[in-house]
């Protein structure tokens, strides 16, 4: 009986464990003019061959004033990537250029604007500490969120 029950829990570990791998390819965000993300937290599976990311700027604010992108870094790395970003300025969306701590990043949109981007999903490691955010000066403090990488 015992060995029986373990079994039936194996089987549905099993499956529950291929349910995840098989989804969280796509993580989709939407910034408003309050300088916020509706989430605080995503999954995604480093299986993934592509991981898709996707934004959409649901505010009225032009990119000028009120602009946001989605960065993905280690977590270690958020203020350092996000204090080079507002070295970067506007001409460079407010990301380092060819900066390896920046895992993934989208353009930088207004108000009414939509953005996607697709990364490898064997960029990430599962287990590791990540976070998403966005680099627009001053706005990571609140634009920011964890991002949890699954098998
Ligand atoms: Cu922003």
């Amino acid at each position: 009986m015992k060995l029986s029950h373990s079994l039936l829990a194996l089987a549905l570990f099993g499956a529950a464990g291929m349910a995840q791998a098989a989804g969280n390819c796509t993580v989709s965000l939407k910034g408003d003019d309050a300088m916020k993300f509706d989430l605080k937290e995503a999954t995604v599976s480093a299986s993934c061959a592509t991981i898709t990311l996707e934004l959409t700027h649901s505010g009225k604010l032009p990119a000028a004033a009120m602009g946001h992108n989605v960065v993905v870094s280690k977590t270690a790395d958020l203020a350092g990537v996000a204090r080079d970003g507002m070295k970067a300025g506007a001409a460079g969306a407010y990301v380092p250029a060819g900066d390896a701590r920046v895992i993934a990043h989208t353009a930088l949109i207004g108000g009414g604007q939509k953005t996607k981007i697709t990364f490898p999903g064997k960029k990430l490691t599962a287990g590791g500490d990540y976070s998403f955010f966005c680099s627009f000066p001053g706005h990571s403090t609140l634009m920011k969120g964890k991002l949890v990488v699954t098998k």
